[in-house]
């Protein structure tokens, strides 16, 4: 196999690319921001509840630990300052607040859940924080179309709790449900474990309000499926990550629920068997396939080891480089069952065979301890030690490559011992060709991330793929949009910012430098 780290030296004098870029591009260039001072709470207090207004200025007296989880993100990683919390419960309470912000020029970070994964939902400095935590009603739901309006801040889990007796299911799901909204879902493009299956969120948010940086509200909250009336504005909001507006409610399809759904997990001797099985999986489940996620043996072993979920015993582990989780969802269970059952007999018997073992969930119970074995990987991560996050857009076949090339990379920087960095792993989409490569630390340290990057980044580039398939840019990769945007997008880019926030109040610091 070509080693990652050749390809590069060869396609990649990325520091030199780096340079140029940044002569030539526009400068986004915003007046400095003002702190919240006192004089702003008074003004907030005329606006929100007492309950719905934070702060550590008078005449509040919030103490400073009780904004840590507001200032900290769920990685422990990225640290904000800020002196302020607001909890609006309603559009034009956000709006009243963005109307202050922006004329004073004071900074807005939109939160949500809070479980954003690249420093995008807390401050860089000592920004407002405007969490909309408060705005979680349902607006209404027609069992018949499917549509759902709800507020910014409803939580993933509630929503597809609510739609459930209807028969549907939200069109997203990731393993930070039970905390994450569905505005954030949206502020990320999140992708998750039914994109596969359902699409994108560009294609299933039919329309949204947003309150824009001056307090203007934006209503585009349609309920139509079809809508070609010029630009379609609301596809702007939806990844850039609170840098445009802050969304206070979503419109989205939600599909008809399963009648029935099959997982298994299959335990494979090699890597290079993942993409052979992921075409025999295609080619004879079909319409039924609603997943094919990929977890390497150490995402595997983490996720046993801090009780994620054990799907196969010792021994049916043994030997095995990877596992792959299939899913399917279908109308009719007979017919799924039938077709899951012929694709395993293939798969045993065949005269090379792809998998070493697997197994079938035979309750719902087991349906959903399998799926934890997968969605646990990131809490496992955490529990090990201090995660870096690569969120990348890669070849399929390049996966392994990827995560070995890093292993060897930080190996032969000397990094890759107990007291640094513990575990490289990959585990991700398979199906959208999306990696989740992790670099679990003992510490977060300067130079294990100067080992790091550009180098990621780099090898990222030289397949032209992206550095975030799906958590976002936020505050970790700014510097690095270059490597999968060109110049004229950052650009354009830098030009749709403007235009929504001239004065640059919305989320600084995030998506752009
Ligand atoms: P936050 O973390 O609060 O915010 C994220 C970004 O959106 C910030 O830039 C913030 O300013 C902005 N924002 C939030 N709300 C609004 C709003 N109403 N208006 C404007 N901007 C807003 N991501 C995936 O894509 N796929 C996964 O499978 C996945 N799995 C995860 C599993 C775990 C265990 C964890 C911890 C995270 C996972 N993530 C995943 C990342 C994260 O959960 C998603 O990005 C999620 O969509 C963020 O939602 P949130 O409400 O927590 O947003
Ligand atoms: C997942 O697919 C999430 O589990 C999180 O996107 C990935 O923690 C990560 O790196
Ligand atoms: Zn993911």
């Amino acid at each position: 196999m070509l080693s990652v780290s050749r390809i590069l030296v060869r396609q990649l004098p990325s520091r030199i690319a780096r340079a140029n870029y940044s002569v030539a591009a526009p400068a986004t260039a915003f007046a400095p921001l003002n702190s919240v001072t006192e004089s702003d709470i008074t003004h907030f207090a005329t606006i929100l509840s007492p309950s719905s207004l934070l702060s550590t200025l008078s005449p509040t007296s919030t103490s400073p630990e009780e904004l840590d989880q507001f200032n900290n993100d769920w990685m422990g990683r990225f640290r904000g300052n800020s002196t302020t919390v607001v909890k609006p419960k309603t559009t034009q309470e956000v709006s009243e607040i963005l109307k202050r912000c922006y004329e004073k020029r004071i900074g807005v970070v939109p939160q949500g859940g809070n479980t954003g994964l690249v420093g995008g939902s807390v401050p860089v400095n000592d920004e407002v924080i405007l969490s909309l935590a408060n705005m979680n009603k349902v607006r209404s739901f027609d069992p018949v179309s499917g549509i759902l309006v709800a507020d910014a801040g409803c939580i993933l889990q509630s929503l597809t709790d609510y739609v459930a007796p209807h028969n549907h299911i939200m069109p997203i799901d990731l393993g930070a449900k039970g905390s994450c909204q569905i505005g954030g879902n949206v502020a990320t493009n999140a992708g998750g474990l039914r994109l596969l299956r359902y699409g994108s969120l560009h294609g299933t948010v039919l329309g949204l309000e947003v309150v824009l940086p001056d307090g203007t509200i934006l209503d585009q909250l349609t309920t139509l499926r079809k809508d070609n009336t010029g630009y379609d504005l609301k596809q702007l909001f939806i990844g850039a990550e609170g840098t445009l507006g802050v969304i206070t409610a979503v419109s989205i399809l939600t599909p008809p629920a399963p009648q029935a759904s099959n997982n298994v997990i299959l335990a494979l001797p090699s890597f290079d068997k993942v993409l052979p099985l992921y075409q025999v999986v295609k080619q004879q489940l079909s319409e039924i396939l609603s997943a094919f996620e990929f977890i390497d043996r150490t995402a595997y072993d983490l996720a046993v080891k801090h009780g994620q979920g054990r799907a196969l015993s010792d021994e049916d582990v043994e030997g095995a480089e990877c596992f792959v989780l299939v899913e399917t969802s279908g109308g009719r269970r007979e017919h799924d069952e039938e077709k899951l059952s012929h694709l395993l007999e293939t798969l045993f018997e065949a005269d090379k065979p792809l998998i070493n073992t697997g197994v079938l969930s035979q309750s719902p119970a087991q349906f959903s301890s399998l799926w934890a074995l997968r969605e646990g990987v990131t809490e496992a991560v955490s529990k090990e030690g201090k995660a870096y996050k690569y969120d990348i857009s890669v070849p399929l076949s390049s996966f392994k490559d990827v995560v070995d090339g890093t292993r060897e990379h930080l190996h032969s920087r000397g990094l890759l011992h107990d007291k640094a960095v513990k575990h490289v792993l990959g585990y991700g989409h398979v199906g959208d060709g999306n990696l989740h490569l992790n670099i679990v630390a003992d510490a977060y340290l300067p130079e294990i991330e100067d080992a790091l990057e550009p180098y990621i980044y780099q090898v990222v580039a030289s397949h032209r793929g992206s550095i975030s398939a799906e958590h976002g840019i936020g505050a970790m990769k700014t510097h690095a949009l270059h490597y999968s945007k060109d110049k004229v997008s950052i650009g354009l880019m830098k030009k749709i910012k403007e235009m929504f926030d001239p004065r640059g109040i919305m989320n600084p610091g995030k998506v752009l430098e």
